[in-house]
């Protein structure tokens, strides 16, 4: 297995039907790993449907809700085991273009992680209010701040990783659930001295299917930041 995409989905019937086919036309020779937490929606259905017709399509299904967090850590647990070199985290709604999934690989050799990033030159973020561009621009300036590292998107959720680069990180000492999941993921490998680069992304608001973004997930980001700065490496 060389490269890996991993689709987390928590009720996305509509949106997986539409975006498993669009990430295999991106990336024709990549496996795809949807870890969804037990769907209440069929989800699951779906993509055992689309595996009928698609031999590197892959499901790990989960018990119940845990988060994102929680999901991306199961799915990179299940890539490493099978020997993925590439592991690329991106949302099953829409919001992460395929063509930028291309780029996002394509960049990876040259580095140990690749940030898909809205707040480069070339970035941008379509659909949205100015309300979330200032929590999302904020929620950066002020990770930025504490943390250190010269990062412009540090709660993007379009991210590829070396499978060494989580392999040093070791993805048991990660503890976050929410946003602050993408910021620890990233402030560890930094951490670490290890080399990741932003290259631009746009990100479209979901079309269908409904947001889990909650209060909770940005308030766990907020006070998370601070006890980062406190970890051993
Ligand atoms: N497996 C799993 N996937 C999740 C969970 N929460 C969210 N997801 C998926 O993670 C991706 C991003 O979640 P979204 O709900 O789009 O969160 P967001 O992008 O912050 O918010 P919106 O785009 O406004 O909905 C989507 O593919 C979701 O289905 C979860 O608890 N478990
Ligand atoms: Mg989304």
């Amino acid at each position: 297995m060389n490269a890996l995409v991993i689709l987390p989905t928590y009720n996305e019937r509509e949106n997986i039907a539409e975006i498993v086919p669009a990430v295999r036309r991106a990336t024709p020779d990549a496996d795809i790993l949807v870890v969804d937490d037990n769907s209440p929606d069929g989800t699951q259905d779906v993509v055992r449907e689309l595996q009928k017709s698609d031999p590197k399509l892959h499901l790990l299904g989960r018990k119940g809700k845990e988060g994102l967090g929680r999901a991306y850590i199961a799915g990179f647990k299940w890539g490493l085991e099978r020997g993925a070199q590439y592991l690329v985290e991106m949302d099953a709604d829409f919001s992460h273009r395929p063509e930028d999934l291309k780029r996002i690989l394509e960049a990876l050799p040259e580095a140990d992680f690749v940030m898909g990033s809205r707040w480069v030159p070339g970035g941008a973020t379509v659909n949205w209010g100015l309300g979330r561009k200032i929590i999302s621009r904020g929620g950066s300036f002020y990770t930025r701040q504490i943390l250190r590292y010269p990062v412009r998107d540090w709660t993007g959720g379009f991210n590829g990783w070396k499978a060494a680069t989580l392999q040093k990180i070791g993805l048991d000492s990660v503890r976050s659930e929410g946003y602050s999941f993408q910021i620890e993921l990233k402030y560890r490998a930094l951490r670490l001295g290890l080399r990741g680069i932003e290259i631009p992304i746009v990100f479209e608001d979901r079309r269908v299917g409904q947001s889990k973004m909650s209060s909770r997930i940005v308030f766990e980001a907020l006070y998370r930041v601070w006890g980062l700065r406190r970890i051993s490496i």
